[in-house]
C-alpha cells in the first residue's frame, strides 16, 4: 500500500527490452528502416533482433519510452515516488527489466502475461541517429482489468501526477482515458508524450480523444510536424504548432495547457494556453565526444521535467531539470542514467 506522500507519480506505457547496437547503412537497408525513426515491427522485420545480437554485438538494455521517463523521474525524486504500469511476459527479458527498475528504485506493477513474450525494441544506432523497431509482445496485452484491479487503482487514485507515453495508444486507449479523466476530476496534472510521428499519423482518433485532458503535451520537432500535418493545420513553424497544441479545447479549465517541443540541440519551445508569447529554453550543451548515444534523450528530458512538476517547481526550473537529466543520459549507453547518482 502507498502512503499519501508515496508514489506521487504514476506512469503508463509499454515495457520493452532494448536490443541496441551500433549499426550501418547495410542493416538499415536490409530491413527498410529510416536512420531516425520509431516503428512497429512487421513481418519483414522479424529477423532484426537476432541479426543485431549475432552480427552487431547488440547490448540488452531496459527500455520502453515511458519506463525510461519513470526511471528518470525517480532518479531526481525521493525514494518511492514513482510507479509504472505496463505488460510483460514471464521470461528472462522481464527479469532483466525487473533488475533495472529495482536498481533505479522504480516500483512497477506489471501485468504478467503467461503466454506472450516480453516486448523487444531493436535499436540501430548510426552516428547521432537511432532507428527503433518494436515488437510489443506482452506489452500489447495491457488491459483495463489490470488498471482497475483494486491494488493498482488505489495507486492511481493516490497519485498526484500522471504521465502517459503516447506509444500506449497502440495498446490500450481506454486505460489512457481512465487516467486522463481521473486526473481532470481531481485537478491533478496529466502529462502526455506524443512519442513518435506515427502516433499522430496512424492513431489520430484515440490521440484526439485524449487531447482535452492534456495539461502538458511533450514532443520533438518531427512529432510536432507530424501532428500538424495529420491534423491539416497548414503550418510548419514549430512555434506555431506548439501554440496550436496549447490552445486545443480543454476539459480542466483550472490549469492552462503547456505544450513543450524539444529540438535536439536547438532551444526547447514552450507555448502556454492563452498566451501569445512563445518561450525558448537553451539545452545544456555537451562536447560531442562526451556523447555515448542519444537513444532515450527525449525520455530523460520528460523524466526531469515531470520530476519538477511533481515537486511543484516553476516551469522554467522543471524544463531545466529535463535538460539536465537528458545531458546525463546521452553520456550513458542507451536510455540509462549514471550510478552512483549525480545530484541536480
Ligand atoms: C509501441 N512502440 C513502438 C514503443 C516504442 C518504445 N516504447 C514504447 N512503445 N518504440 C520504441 N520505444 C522505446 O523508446 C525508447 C527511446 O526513446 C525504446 O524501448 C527506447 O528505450
Amino acid at each position: 500500500m502507498a502512503s499519501p506522500n508515496q508514489y506521487r507519480l504514476l506512469c503508463l506505457e509499454n515495457p520493452l527490452l532494448d536490443i541496441q547496437a551500433v549499426g550501418d547503412e547495410a542493416i538499415l537497408k536490409k530491413y527498410g528502416l529510416k536512420a531516425n525513426d520509431a516503428i512497429l515491427a512487421e513481418e519483414k522485420h522479424q529477423g532484426i533482433f537476432e541479426d543485431l545480437l549475432n552480427n552487431y554485438d547488440a547490448k540488452l538494455i531496459a527500455g520502453g519510452a515511458a519506463q525510461n521517463t519513470a526511471r528518470g523521474a525517480q532518479y531526481l525524486l525521493p525514494p518511492n515516488s514513482v510507479v509504472y504500469l505496463g505488460g510483460v511476459g514471464d521470461d528472462k527479458y522481464a527479469a532483466i527489466l525487473q533488475d533495472a527498475v529495482k536498481q533505479a528504485g522504480l516500483r512497477v506493477e506489471y501485468r504478467v502475461d503467461p503466454k506472450e513474450k516480453t516486448g523487444r525494441c531493436g535499436v540501430v544506432i548510426t552516428g547521432h541517429n537511432r532507428s527503433m523497431c518494436t515488437e510489443l509482445g506482452a506489452a500489447n496485452h495491457y488491459d483495463l482489468d489490470h488498471l482497475k484491479s483494486p491494488e493498482v487503482w488505489a495507486l492511481a487514485e493516490n497519485a498526484e501526477v500522471y504521465y502517459v507515453g503516447g506509444y500506449h495508444f497502440t495498446v490500450c486507449p481506454p486505460a489512457i482515458m481512465e487516467l486522463a479523466k481521473l486526473a481532470a476530476a481531481n485537478n491533478k496534472p496529466f502529462i502526455l508524450s506524443l512519442s513518435a510521428p506515427f502516433i499522430p499519423q496512424f492513431f489520430k482518433d484515440p490521440l484526439d480523444a485524449s487531447a482535452p485532458y492534456w495539461d502538458y503535451v511533450i514532443g520533438n520537432e518531427t512529432e510536432a510536424a507530424a501532428y500538424a500535418e495529420s491534423h491539416g493545420l497548414g503550418i510548419t513553424d514549430i512555434k506555431e504548432i506548439a501554440k496550436a497544441l496549447a490552445n486545443l479545447p480543454k476539459v480542466n479549465t483550472q490549469r492552462k495547457r503547456v505544450a513543450i517541443i524539444t529540438q535536439g540541440t536547438d532551444p526547447t519551445i514552450v507555448a502556454i494556453q492563452g498566451e501569445d508569447e512563445v518561450r525558448e529554453y537553451q539545452v545544456h550543451e555537451i562536447a560531442k565526444e562526451q556523447i555515448n548515444d542519444t537513444n532515450g534523450a527525449g525520455d530523460a528530458f520528460a523524466g526531469g521535467l515531470t520530476a519538477g512538476i511533481v515537486e511543484g517547481r516553476s516551469l522554467a526550473e522543471s524544463i531545466n531539470m529535463g535538460q539536465w537529466l537528458a545531458r546525463l543520459s546521452i553520456q550513458e549507453l542507451g536510455p540509462s542514467y549514471p550510478f552512483p547518482k549525480q545530484a541536480y
